[in-house]
């Protein structure tokens, strides 16, 4: 069976999509896209979006079920505007969905909404995360049962304004070959609620252990974390923001240094590119967004699905769909 190249579902924009297999079916939790006045910038105050619908599948390529409003920016008391990028994460039969908005002073933050449903409704905890800042949260439980949530995005996601301990309305990304910007990992603690242990800085290293440059644009972390595992070996992917493409690396531990590993997919229609990889039924997939469904508007994407396949060594390819009037 090849997939299609054809948006998951159309009678809503949405983006980020971040896949998860609970109770035997695919949940999909993606942002959900919608039109707005607001100007097109490099901050991205286009993408203002007010909830989150999580969606599923029984099969990969069966029917996509949406189980409606999961969770809006009116019932999360500290969030002001701009429902980012969501992930959700399952524990002794709870589930945590895990989502980035700015706070009451204009601050990223990721605040957490638990449920006893992977589709919600999702009630908002009072307070973000402490110590939780910027975009994309992406949670990640290992085989030992330890949780982890890994976040970070530059511009408009505010990564440059925490090369410190607190936020800074000053700061710039780094430059030319000083280090790029890293993303940003946390062991969520037994609660799934809160960190156990310090924000620490994920390392992404070239071939030769040097940390990839601020000017490898090619290279260099922007947005979109995604942690998975498989046959021992830890992948960590992310967009390259600018240069528009999901690259990935890879490492022997959650915490890295993450040695880079390649390209996954080249860049699609519209300015963002935003993935997750998951398992299901022994085949490996990578969901995804562009804004075909709205003609190339940036800020009205459509999820997507493809499969990956991965060779001997670990290295991983995604298989490109064919078109979707001759797919069998
Ligand atoms: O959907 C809003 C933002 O666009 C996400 O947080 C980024 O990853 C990018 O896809």
């Amino acid at each position: 069976m090849r997939l299609q190249d054809s948006p998951l579902i159309t009678h809503l924009y949405t983006a980020d999509p971040s896949a998860h297999v609970f109770e035997g079916k695919v949940y999909i939790y993606p942002s959900h896209d919608r039109e707005t006045d607001k100007p097109d910038n490099d901050l991205g105050d286009q993408y203002d979006m007010v909830d989150y619908h999580v969606f599923s599948m029984d099969e990969i390529s069966g029917q996509v079920t949406d189980h409606g409003v999961a969770l809006a920016i009116a019932d999360v008391p500290w969030a002001s505007k701009q429902l980012w990028a969501p992930d959700a994460a399952s524990k002794d039969g709870c589930y945590y969905l895990y989502f980035p908005a700015r706070d009451r002073a204009g601050v990223f933050r990721i605040g957490v909404a638990v449920s006893d449903r992977p589709f919600g409704p999702f009630k908002a905890e009072p307070e973000p995360i402490k110590e939780s800042y910027s975009i994309d949260p992406c949670s990640f439980v290992d085989t030992d049962g330890r949780a982890y949530l890994c976040f970070g995005g530059l511009w408009g996601g505010q990564l440059q304004n925490w090369r410190g301990p607190a936020f800074d309305a000053a700061g710039r990304e780094p430059a030319g070959d000083e280090p790029a910007l890293s993303p940003r990992i946390a062991e969520l603690a037994p609660d799934m609620k809160s960190f156990a242990g310090p924000v620490r800085e994920i390392q992404i290293i070239d071939e030769e252990g040097h940390p990839i440059r601020a000017d490898d644009h090619d290279r260099r972390f922007f947005e979109a974390a995604w942690m998975h595992k498989r046959d021992g070996i830890y992948y960590f992917s992310y967009s390259t923001g600018n240069t528009h493409f999901i690259v990935y690396a890879t490492s022997d531990n959650p915490f890295g240094p993450f040695t880079y590993a390649g390209r996954l997919l080249e860049p699609v229609i519209g300015w963002t590119t935003h993935h997750s990889i998951v398992e299901f039924k022994g085949r490996w997939y990578l969901f995804h967004h562009d804004s075909s469904l709205s003609g190339g508007c940036n800020h009205l994407r459509c999820m997507k699905l493809k499969e990956i396949t991965y060779d001997q060594d670990g290295r991983m390819q995604v298989v490109m769909p064919t078109p979707a009037a001759c797919a069998t």
